[in-house]
């Protein structure tokens, strides 16, 4: 039961990932929305799906994934960021993060990462009294959005100009 709602957990968020990156939003509903719906759908309602289980972040290129910020590891380097040094803003958040993504879906041709991370909540007292603590479900996919704005992902070997102005070695 536990890996048919991981793998129906994954599966879902494949799918809706795939809708994510068409940018297309019928008329009163929400891209998330749309998103959390087909991860319910999905998993049949046994797994409690709100907007905190979900997150995305966009992200520039593949290669950018689960990247720091770039910063200058001033003297005495310590190899980490720390308060004051001066960093490249990423996601425009006006501080330095671990991670580079900005939260959301993100624009035509985003890289964009979609995780979901929930409980299930054992309903069944058998599995309960076997396994004793509610279970872990989590899964993450990773696509590119189309471009559905209005010109061509003709960039996509990476060389999006960011609005940053980063290549951040200078
Ligand atoms: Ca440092
Ligand atoms: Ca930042």
């Amino acid at each position: 039961m536990i890996m048919f709602l991981n793998a129906s957990l994954e599966g879902g968020l494949r799918d809706a990932a795939r809708f994510g990156t068409t940018g297309f939003t019928p008329t009163g509903f929400d891209r998330e929305q749309i998103i959390i719906d087909k991860l319910q759908d999905a998993t049949l309602g046994f797994i409690p799906i709100e907007d905190e289980n979900i997150t995305a972040l966009a992200y520039s290129d593949f290669s950018e994934i689960g990247q720091p910020e770039p910063y200058i590891d001033s003297s005495p380097a310590n190899g980490s960021y720390d308060a004051g040094e001066a960093f490249t803003d990423v996601n425009g958040n006006g501080q330095w993060d671990i991670d580079m993504g900005t939260p959301g879906l993100g624009g035509p041709c985003a890289v964009v990462v979609y995780r979901v991370e929930t409980q299930w909540p054992l309903l069944l007292g058998l599995l309960a009294s076997s396994i004793g603590n509610p279970v872990m479900l989590h899964a993450s996919t990773a696509v590119r959005n189309e471009p559905f704005g209005t010109s061509p992902c003709s960039t996509m070997t990476g060389g999006i100009p960011s609005a940053g102005g980063g290549g951040g070695g200078t």
